[in-house]
């Protein structure tokens, strides 16, 4: 039987369409700057916030209805949540799907019995797929909710827990490679620390290495081809995230050798706790090559924390999807996400809003921004601003022909620097406007 027997195969219906059902601009397979719109988006849903999230928080009790859930920890519950996802997922015309090991499956009393039940909901989940053809962007494991990772997982104080955690991402792995997945990711959970006091950095940070240089052999050991990435949190749940932001991840991943296995999987809402923007975090991981995949939520201006809301604003996914374009887009990554309806949106239908929602703006943004690059206003006022590095004296630094003594020369000879140009910060501002509206 349909969950949600209401709603068809959401369409494209163009911009002037009203339907809240409908799309008015995610067009799957209209060609923008020579690549189709699902190429260059590749949107994902989160099995976490979609089928998981109860609405619950620390104030209250669970708000969401969703009928088909029958509130059990049996497999046969989880199995059909299975099944309703890839109907909501065809309905919606998503191509990827990402999930936690425990997300899927109830965690048994032992690690044989979570692995056991995780393969029985694994069964449909490839059926599904092949059923579909939707296939999994990204896998992952939960390595924060049960007590035992109170002190983290690979960065535990607690042996233990790394061995555990190590069996999890094991088991992981395997049904990544089952499920053909794209990619796996590293989120910390608790991989940060409280107190300063309590802490062995150093040891914490080298166990995370070793734990990851770990999950890279037993890839390649296995067969799984699948890019793995490193998802940057400043904070939340512990108070100081070792993976704080990309450039704190992209300088771990050099000082231990994994620069090579392992890109960046940015997340909106995480970007702006750590006091950047996400349009800054996907250009530093890009310009580095470390631009991997992206978890696209928002958070609001106004709360501190990981609201992981529907991302709607077409500023913000305009200058996404303008970073995406000038670095190719993507490869194994994809827009997946990572967001959840608000507690009062507690209806079925509200997951279709939310969905359809944040698909067109990315659609939207990819448009505008094509358009910009089309008229070439930004790159000609980037080159203006950067001209004396395309002749004379500049050319010559870039091209290694200078020291310190031959630059002292230069200038004792010149007298004055040539006159600065406008940063013409506003003029850009407006020209990004025109495209908007
Ligand atoms: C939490 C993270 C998490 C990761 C996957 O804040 O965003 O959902 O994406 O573990
Ligand atoms: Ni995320
Ligand atoms: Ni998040």
């Amino acid at each position: 039987m349909a969950a949600f027997p209401e709603v068809n195969k959401i369409k494209y219906e163009g911009p002037d369409s009203t339907n809240p059902l409908a799309f008015r601009h995610y067009n799957a397979d209209e060609i923008v700057e020579g690549k189709s719109m699902k190429e260059w988006l590749r949107f994902s849903c989160a099995f976490w916030h979609t089928m998981r999230m109860t609405g619950s928080d620390p104030f209250g009790a669970a708000t969401m209805s969703r009928p088909w859930d029958d509130g059990s920890e049996s497999i046969e519950n989880a199995q059909n949540r299975v099944r309703v996802f890839f109907e909501f997922l065809e309905k919606c015309g998503f191509q990827y799907y990402a999930f936690h090991d425990r997300d899927v499956a109830p965690e048994g009393k032992t690690l044989a019995e979570s692995n056991k039940n995780l393969d029985e909901v694994v069964k449909v989940f490839k059926e599904e797929s092949e059923r579909t053809g939707v296939t999994m962007l990204w896998g992952t494991a939960n390595l924060f909710g049960n007590p035992r990772y109170m002190h983290g997982a690979a960065t535990s104080s607690n042996a233990d827990a790394f061995a555990y955690a190590a069996a999890q991402v094991k088991k992981a792995l395997e049904v990544s490679l089952e499920l053909k997945a794209q990619g796996y990711t590293f989120w910390g959970g608790r991989e940060g620390y409280q107190c300063i006091w309590n802490t062995d950095m150093k040891r914490e940070a080298d166990h995370l290495a070793a734990f990851m240089h770990m999950a890279v052999d037993y890839a390649k050991e296995i067969g799984f081809k699948g890019q793995f990435y490193f998802e940057p949190k400043p904070k939340e749940p512990t108070k100081h995230q070792y993976d704080y932001d990309c450039a704190a991840c992209i300088n771990f991943l050099r000082a231990y050798g994994l620069e090579n296995d392992v890109k960046m999987n940015i997340e909106t809402n995480h970007a702006t706790l750590a006091g950047h923007s996400v349009e800054h975090e996907m250009e530093y991981a890009a310009s580095q090559g470390f631009l991997g995949s992206v978890d696209a939520n928002a958070g609001d201006m106004l709360l501190g924390w990981d609201t992981d809301q529907f991302p709607t604003d077409l500023y913000m996914t305009t200058k996404m999807a303008y970073v995406l374009m000038k670095y190719g887009g993507f490869t194994t990554g994809g827009l997946n996400f990572d967001a959840k309806v608000r507690r009062e949106s507690f209806e079925p239908i509200d997951l279709f809003y939310a969905h359809i929602g944040g698909m067109d703006a990315f659609a939207k943004g990819l448009k505008v921004a094509a358009a910009m690059r089309a008229s070439g206003d930004l790159q000609d006022m980037l080159k203006t601003r950067y001209a004396t590095w395309d002749r004379g004296i500049g050319a010559e630094i870039e091209a290694g022909k200078h020291d310190f003594k031959s630059l002292e020369k230069y200038m004792l000879e010149k007298g004055e620097i040539e006159p600065n140009i406008s940063g013409r910060q506003e003029l850009i501002e407006n020209v990004m406007n025109r495209f908007i509206f």
